[in-house]
């Protein structure tokens, strides 16, 4: 098959540009890395890069990226064979295939000296990290021990940085300056140092981006005529909101929303998107559906999430500004777009961290609605499911995730288990599409 026997993409085997096909507007081999970014997943290469990639196409030549895998040495084996290009799609068929340079080296698990070097340097202007919820409550994890020995080099060399998270948690960049102070209690100099000169701005980050399948994998080698081992994909929306820090990049100018309090957008994007794509993610399967598209078209499902949604917003104190039956409704549509297959199974994984995050602090405050405590439901629901029909369930604690409603809701850390205690039994009682038209309403 042609496509197998392509040469990879790289500098050498670079695409011609037509209408559905985009190149670095650039010289790429003279753009220097002056951010450091942990965790070369799709979303960063998807995210972050698309401005990172503006940025250098609009003629800043210190905004590429030294990438870090602390995991997986695939990723970055993969950008090496490549002079470190991939390509995005963008999931509506009107964009053209982007070839993305802006990221110019990376390194593996076994290379993070080189990474820590990088500290040293006045080119580092800024440090960006996604490594999901689950790194984030815990100071020994492989990013805190990478960030922290990063940190004290820097001190040595006394030169500020700014170090964002892009990871989706309320007050992201404050969970992570605490974990980094606590870290480092035992060590006063490096820890004062670190409170004085190093920023922490917090974060809200937005791009739906479903995992590449096999059938993109073979798209996009039609569309280029070269292998991409890497490629990522998005829908059409990204939103980057940045609390303000001083920072020499100009990330205002490619998009970046530079605002002094993230916490509202954070909060909105969590509650109401995430939320309900857990809601979804959980009762989606239950319905034998697939991806998003197909469980926001469901006549029973549907109609629940929207109303979710309704409920979840009117629990938030929100400035006026932000218009939130707008915000519904555009989400919506984002969930609809039958181009993105996003698939049920990848929002699923990680549920006791994210539900955390999206649904447990909704249900603190005081609320008798049964809505808000649906995606706790189904999830329960699904685990018990998932492990009696012989699957996997991918969480990090999946071994102490049994399906028992009281000890899964206690796992959550949620004290009063009784309402999600009722609306499983419900649930299992009356089958799910009874449920969500009888019971809910
Ligand atoms: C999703 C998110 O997988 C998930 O948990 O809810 O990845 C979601 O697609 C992004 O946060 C959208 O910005």
């Amino acid at each position: 098959m042609r496509f197998h026997q392509s040469p990879q993409l790289c500098l050498a085997h670079l695409p011609s540009q037509d209408d559905w096909l985009s190149l670095p507007g650039y010289d790429v081999s003279s753009l220097n890395p002056g951010i450091l970014h942990i965790g070369m997943g799709a979303f960063h290469r998807a995210h972050q890069c698309t401005f990172f990639e503006r940025l250098a196409n609009s003629g800043e030549t210190a905004c590429g990226v030294f990438g870090v895998s602390l995991q997986s040495a695939r990723v970055h084996e993969a950008l090496e064979r490549q002079d470190h290009l991939y390509s995005l799609t963008t999931l509506d068929g009107v964009e053209p295939v982007q070839v993305m340079g802006c990221i110019r080296r990376s390194v593996g698990p076994d290379q993070l000296d080189q990474a820590l070097a990088f500290f040293d340097s006045a080119e580092l202007k800024l440090v960006t990290l996604t490594v999901t919820e689950k790194a984030y409550g815990d100071p020994d994890t492989d990013m805190a021990r990478f960030l922290i020995e990063g940190l004290r080099r820097r001190a040595s060399v006394d030169l500020s940085l700014v170090v964002a998270s892009c990871d989706n948690l309320v007050g992201n960049g404050n969970r992570l300056r605490d974990l980094v102070l606590e870290s480092l209690a035992d060590e006063p100099v490096v820890r004062h140092w670190v409170e004085t000169n190093v920023r922490f701005p917090n974060s809200m980050v937005d791009s739906i981006t479903p995992r590449v399948t096999d059938d993109r994998l073979h798209k996009v080698g039609l569309r280029l005529g070269v292998v991409d081992e890497v490629p990522v994909q998005r829908e059409p929306f990204v939103q980057w909101v940045l609390e303000s820090c001083e920072l020499s990049l100009d990330l205002a100018s490619v998009g970046v929303e530079i605002v002094p309090d993230v916490a509202p957008y954070e909060t909105l994007k969590l509650r109401i998107l995430n939320a309900s794509h857990s809601l979804m993610a959980y009762a989606g399967p239950l319905l034998g559906h697939a991806t998003v598209h197909d469980a926001v078209s469901d006549h029973l499902l549907a109609p629940v999430v929207e109303r979710f949604m309704h409920e979840m917003a009117s629990q938030l104190e929100l400035p006026a500004t932000i218009d939130v039956d707008a915000y519904i409704q555009t989400t919506l549509a984002r969930f609809s777009n039958p181009g993105v297959q996003h698939q049920l199974l990848q929002i699923a994984e990680d549920g006791s961290s994210k539900l955390r995050e999206r649904v447990v602090p909704a249900l603190s405050s005081e609320s008798d609605s049964p809505l808000l405590c649906l995606p706790i439901v189904f999830w329960i629901e699904f685990v018990r499911r998932r492990k009696e029909e012989g699957h996997a369930v991918i969480d990090a604690h999946a071994e102490a995730l049994d399906g028992e409603p009281g000890a899964m809701v206690k796992f959550l850390g949620i004290g009063d288990d009784r309402q999600v205690t009722y609306w499983i039994e419900e649930l299992q009682k009356n089958g799910i599409e009874a449920f969500l038209g009888e019971c809910i309403v």
